[in-house]
């Protein structure tokens, strides 16, 4: 039996709203445990990690709360690292977006260990490719994919002691609406594959899912970095920075029902939840719901 290691990082240092620290503990009332358990999987909750306060302070820099994010993302490394080598699917509850950098770092350096291909699918209204000099707010959940890639402070690129922690061909951006100017251009210049809403919208998420899902093989890791703003706030109104426009309810369940039925899925982030703006819950009862289908739950009649 599979076990999955749930790993609490209760913060929102990352983010420009606060609240996301609740995120973990919504998740865990709405049910979390007891689904993953009924889908036939060992369930090691780990309670949540320690880190900083949050400060409330401005960006320095073009950073806010840099010193308190590398913190967090060190926590959360060798929280998903120590999940890995153990042979576990670790599940990071956020907490902002920037705890990705921590958590997927860990992810690639377990792919370059053991010799697999990692493929990433970022989830997200937003783009989260900002750098410092060019991101509008100074917000370093605007930044991780930059940094993941390369591109950030040298403290917060390298826990693995390598950058950059991954490549451009390496992950796919899917539902993305909200993009900076700066964002589009090093999206470009990286080549990065982004499935927009645009896209979405004049292929469908089939199509989208193949795409993104292609040229996997039995030797790959795929990890799912989901920030719950991808989907439409009019279904997931719990989040900081909602943007209107996104994947419907069905458009999502099928995502994660193709994920799924890759039967790769090796680790996750769920990020963004914020309970303080939630509706009694309904963001976290929809991310279990949404998860549960990742992991396998089908309403399928077709046999
Ligand atoms: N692009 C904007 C910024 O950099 C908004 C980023 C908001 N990010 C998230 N994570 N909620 O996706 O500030
Ligand atoms: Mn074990
Ligand atoms: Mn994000
Ligand atoms: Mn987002």
């Amino acid at each position: 039996m599979k076990t999955i290691s749930l790993i609490g990082a209760p913060t929102d240092v990352g983010a420009s709203v606060r609240g996301a620290g609740m995120g973990p503990d919504a998740l865990r009332v709405a049910g979390l445990n007891e689904a993953l358990a009924a889908r036939q999987f060992n369930v090691v909750d780990h309670g949540n990690l320690h880190g900083p306060a949050n400060p409330w302070q401005q960006p320095v820099n073009g950073l806010r709360h840099l010193k308190e994010a590398i913190d967090w993302n060190q926590a959360v490394y060798d929280a998903v690292n120590q999940a890995l080598m153990q042979g576990h699917i670790p599940m990071m509850l956020g907490g902002d977006h920037c705890l990705a950098i921590g958590s997927i770092s860990a992810v690639a350096a377990h792919c370059r260990r053991a010799g697999k291909k990692l493929r990433v699918l970022w989830f997200d209204a937003h783009a989260d490719s900002n750098l410092s000099t060019i991101s509008p707010t100074g917000n370093i959940h605007g930044m991780p994919v930059a940094c993941l890639m390369g591109h950030g402070p040298q403290e917060l690129i390298s826990y693995a002691g390598h950058t950059p922690a991954i490549q451009p061909a390496d992950i796919r951006l899917i539902g993305i609406r909200s993009v900076d100017a700066g964002e589009k251009k090093f999206i470009h210049d990286m080549g990065m594959q982004v499935f927009d809403m645009r896209y979405i919208d004049e292929y469908g998420m089939r199509n989208v899912m193949s795409s993104a899902l292609a040229d996997l093989d039995a030797d790959t890791h795929l990890h799912v970095s989901f920030d719950m703003d991808c989907l439409d706030p009019g279904i997931a109104p719990g989040v900081g920075t909602a943007v209107l426009g996104g994947p419907t309810y069905r458009e999502a369940q099928l995502c994660m029902e193709m994920i799924a039925d890759t039967g790769l899925l090796a680790s996750l982030d769920l990020v963004e939840l914020n309970p303080a703006l939630d509706i009694r819950n309904q963001t976290a009862i929809l991310a279990v719901d949404l998860i549960e289908s990742l992991f396998g739950k089908s309403t399928l009649v077709r046999m």
